[in-house]
């Protein structure tokens, strides 16, 4: 459809202060069509022909201009992480952490500095659906002024390989097969649990891909963690040791599996839409960057190495310390040129910030400049807008495909005379200078024996789950394992677990038909775990915060006849606390309430689900309520929404929907009333904080 200016959804834009800074950014209002060289083009819908039935001819520069830059619309995806979305914002911290670090943006709470975040999953291509259980990317990109600092975690403190040289294996298993390209997007098939299997590192990180860390509800409502050990350094040269947490101020919550796999049809961009319809109505989303600072004196004391990626400090040992805020507030204005070619490097770090040993790490060192230069074709990336830092570039790099500045003058060496010497070297108290640190050892190809338990953080973290989440845990491995089509390969995750903790493992087991073979001889040979750590209730998503109901999304079940006080008394009450309710009838539209009031109606049980929301209210009116109870779909949408254990309200009549839906009587996040008074509506927002009522999701394992 071609909006016109009069069009009131015309897409206007309005440029945001630090965007109308930005000279690279286009605004097409009020300009005319013209081609890549600026002639202006008065006509584009039909090619130049000899005559009107005629051939089309080569003159036609438009036309082989228009197609010419079509045809090479495409780049290559990223090898991982190809599926995402992202946002601008700000950072802020809150107190000077001079003391810690000589990064400027970490020192002055007068500094707001602009980010770029992108979220994604490792798996599945551009195209796969959001929901898909896997790890998520949480990169970000900090324009300091003393250059970019990329902060490239995931989702999950820890990760799957001690050493960077292992990862093209697990990534080779983690994606489609090689033969037939499946399947798409998800870890659940015979090459990556033959990887687990044969790896025993693999353990803890599996853990947590099988947890509900790996379906979570939002971008929104994720942690995210460097997962290395980083050095802080000051100004005075004292290094520290530090890992990296981002906090969500909504809290961290998650979907539930059979949600999230339904999802993946209804609305396989159900993350991303998430992500920015929220920052679109102007819930901004926040999050609060938290430091776990180590001495390095203190660098053995833990019983595990820092440098070992599959391990994480327990917050209950080392606390997070919240430092600043991240505040997501802006979209993107075009996916491709921001959101595609956002280039993080794990290697583009500032003055007071430091890469350690860890193996995985220093992988990453090469591994992120590489890739980009083929992807974004050349070694110019760094100069397109999204990357470009906010401090002017003054170097002798030149040349190469995409150059975009024109370097002038002569001296594009060091040292010279002809550019009068210039640029001149940052003096060692503003440049970068890598922290000393004596090296000294053997040239070898091995692994340090601190690196080897690869079960008792494992066993930790499933210690750490809640009932319900465990119960998860356990159906995710059934779930997983089930479709693997190689018995041997079932059999050797079962014995992996069994060094992990032997009661699940024979859970797991019992799901699989494997629960005799494995209580013989595997267990007799199982390992115990080296430590047996006390659990971290910071790990567990049950201990978040259940505080805030922002940016909730309830629907509203009403259709004509319903009553029209009721549905305007929980929509304000909702969006008085910041939730949104959507009006869900039999038919999109309006509606004409029971007292002949008019309501746009949002969505119908047609074209969305249940999945979509977070709780459900239905309405009261007869001929409303007897309209929804003769349809399956908007029956089944109350069911789903009990099932999955979320907030089910009603009023009036709208509690004979609830029965029809075989939904329980009042409480446990049910609640019923006669009418939509302050009460009720206190009960919902109340019922809404809980985010989900685990005991009624029924569990699926055998
Ligand atoms: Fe990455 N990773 N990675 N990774 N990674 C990439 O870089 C790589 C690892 C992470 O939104 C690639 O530009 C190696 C850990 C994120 O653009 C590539 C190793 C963590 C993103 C690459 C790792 C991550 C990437 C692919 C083992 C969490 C997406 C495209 C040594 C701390 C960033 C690209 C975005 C992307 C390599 C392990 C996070 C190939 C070799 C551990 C969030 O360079």
């Amino acid at each position: 459809m071609t909006r016109t200016a009069s069009d009131p959804k015309a897409d206007r834009v309005i440029p945001n202060k630090q965007a109308q800074l930005e000279a690279f950014r286009e605004y097409p209002e009020g300009t005319t069509l013209n081609t890549d060289q600026g002639v202006p083009i008065p006509h584009t819908d039909d090619s130049l022909k000899a005559g009107l039935r005629g051939p089309t001819l080569l003159d036609d520069f438009h036309l082989r201009e228009k197609l010419t830059r079509f045809d090479h619309e495409r780049i290559p995806e990223r090898v991982v992480h190809a599926r995402g979305s992202g946002a601008h914002g700000v950072f802020r911290v809150y107190e000077s952490l001079a003391d810690l670090t000589a990064a400027d943006f970490l020192s002055d709470p007068g500094v707001e500095t602009p980010v770029f975040v992108r979220f994604s999953t490792v798996q599945g291509p551009r195209g796969s659906a959001d929901t898909v259980r896997d790890v998520r990317g949480f990169a970000t990109k900090f324009y300091t002024a003393q250059g970019n600092f990329d902060l490239v975690g995931n989702n999950m403190p820890v990760f799957f390989i001690q050493d960077g040289i292992k990862f093209p294996d697990v990534v080779h298993a983690v994606k489609p097969e090689a033969p037939d390209e499946m399947p798409t997007g998800g870890s659940a098939h015979d090459t990556f649990w033959d990887f687990v299997s044969l790896t025993p590192e693999t353990a803890h990180m599996v853990m947590w891909l099988m947890s509900d860390r790996a379906i979570p509800r939002s971008y929104r409502m994720m942690e995210g963690f460097g997962v290395h050990t980083f050095k802080l350094v000051n100004a005075a040269g004292k290094v520290r040791l530090c890992k990296f947490h981002w906090k969500p101020l909504l809290g961290a919550h998650s979907l539930v599996w059979d949600e999230a796999q339904k999802i993946a049809g209804k609305d396989p961009d159900f993350h991303r839409r998430d992500l920015w319809t929220a920052i679109d109505a102007g819930i901004y989303p926040e999050w609060e960057l938290g430091l776990q600072v180590v001495d390095e004196a203190d660098e053995q004391k833990f019983g595990f190495d820092l440098l070992d990626p599959t391990k994480l400090l327990p917050e209950e040992i080392v606390p997070v310390r919240r430092v600043g805020k991240m505040t997501l507030d802006r979209n993107p204005d075009n996916f491709f040129a921001e959101t595609e070619q956002v280039a993080f490097c794990v290697q583009n770090l500032v003055p007071g910030i430091d890469v350690t040993n860890d193996p995985l790490m220093q992988a990453r060192l090469f591994s992120y400049l590489d890739t980009q230069l083929t992807r974004l074709g050349g070694p110019n990336f760094a100069e397109l807008p999204i990357n470009r830092p906010v401090v002017k570039v003054h170097n002798h790099q030149q040349d190469g495909f995409g150059r975009q500045t024109i370097p002038t003058g002569r001296g594009n060496y060091h040292p010279n005379t002809t550019g009068g010497g210039c640029p001149f070297l940052a003096g060692a108290e503003r440049g970068f200078v890598h922290a000393p640190q004596p090296v000294e050892g053997t040239k070898i190809r091995a692994r340090s024996p601190s690196f080897a338990d690869h079960f008792s953080q494992a066993r930790m973290f499933l210690a750490s789950q809640s009932a319900a989440e465990r119960q998860h845990m356990l159906e995710a491995f059934q779930f997983e394992v089930s479709k693997v089509e190689r018995p041997a390969i079932r059999d050797r995750v079962v014995r992996l677990l069994l060094d992990v903790d032997q009661d699940f493992a024979l859970e797991v087991a019992r799901g699989l038909g494997l629960d005799d073979v494995a209580r013989t001889a595997w267990l007799a040979a199982a390992k115990p775990v080296a430590q047996r750590l006390k659990p971290s209730p910071a790990l567990s998503l049950a201990n978040q915060p259940m505080t805030s109901i922002r940016s909730r999304k309830v629907a509203i079940l009403a259709t004509d006849g319903a009553d029209g006080d009721a549905l305007l008394a929980v929509k304000v009450g909702l969006a008085r606390e910041g939730a949104c309710g959507e009006i869900v009838a039999s038919r999109v539209g309006s509606l004409v309430a029971r007292d002949g009031s008019r309501h746009m109606i949002d969505k119908s049980v047609l074209n969305t689900a249940s999945v979509l929301f977070d709780a459900v209210y239905v309405v009261g009116g007869e001929a409303s309520v007897a309209t929804l109870a003769a349809r399956n779909d908007a029956v089944d949408f109350v069911r789903e929404a009990f099932q999955h254990g979320k907030a089910i309200a009603a009023t009036g009549e709208g509690a004979a929907l609830l029965t029809a839906a075989g939904v329980a009587a009042p409480g446990e996040g049910v609640v019923a009333g006669a009418a939509a008074d302050a009460r009720f509506v206190d009960q919902l927002v109340d019922a809404l904080r809980q985010h989900r009522y685990v005991g009624r999701i029924q569990p699926r394992s055998s």
